[in-house]
């Protein structure tokens, strides 16, 4: 497993939901067209980490939609997760790379040129770039302009997704900008319907011809 389709891809935020309501969320996401999916979990122990990431694995694995796991190659290897997404913190791409073998997804955080190119030469196969809009989902991060976008998407050759804040309403800001994909938490996670408003989300890119 290398191949992904990063076009519409889904982060989960746990905090607000029992533990139903949040598998129930999930699926629904997955059913309304989500290609890709993070599991973000920064409270839990491992243990529930693990716990909880088998669960979302057994829903994602019915949709045959990869999950990465957030910040933990320890986690993604346990429950065999389709890949990992590491930040400028967490472990180097390229250690995560030779624990993690050839056939694993790696991703990482990056908000400048030089980040981007460091993460693409340790050998990451897609890189998240922003925060293009301030964001209410809880991360330690800066805005990162479109123009530094349209930068990163130039200097490396592996799929660039926008993150931050992005909705169906805003993300008329990446018009043009030949990037893979979108990254939401909010805009599917906490909408009424999370199915629906993966599909609306969708629709509105393919529209803008932002995604394909
Ligand atoms: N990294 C940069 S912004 C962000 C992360 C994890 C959160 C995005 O969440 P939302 O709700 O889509 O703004
Ligand atoms: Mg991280």
């Amino acid at each position: 497993m290398r191949k992904f389709d990063s076009s519409l891809y889904f982060i989960t935020d746990s905090t607000h939901y029992d533990e139903k309501e949040f598998l129930n969320r999930v699926e629904l996401a997955l059913s309304g067209g989500v290609t890709l999916m993070q599991l973000r979990e920064k409270e839990r122990t491992t243990r529930e980490y693990i716990d909880l990431a088998n669960k979302v694995h057994e829903i994602s694995m019915k949709y045959k939609t990869p999950l990465i796991i957030d910040d933990r190659v320890d986690v993604a290897m346990a429950v065999n997760a389709e890949g990992v997404h590491v930040g400028q913190s967490d472990m180097p791409v390229n250690i995560a790379r030779r624990i993690m073998g050839d056939k694993k997804i790696i991703g990482a955080t990056t908000k400048t040129v030089p980040q981007a190119i460091e993460a693409y030469n340790n050998g990451a196969d897609y890189l998240g770039v922003g925060a293009i809009y301030p964001t209410t989902t809880k991360v330690k991060t800066v805005l990162t302009s479109t123009d530094t976008l349209r930068e990163i998407c130039d200097v490396v050759d592996i799929p660039v997704n926008a993150i931050g804040g992005l909705n169906k309403d805003n993300i008329d800001i990446l018009c043009g900008i030949p990037i893979a994909g979108i990254c939401v938490v909010s805009a599917i996670m906490k909408a009424e319907r999370p199915d629906i408003a993966a599909k609306e989300l969708r629709k509105r890119a393919i529209e803008l011809k932002i995604i394909k």
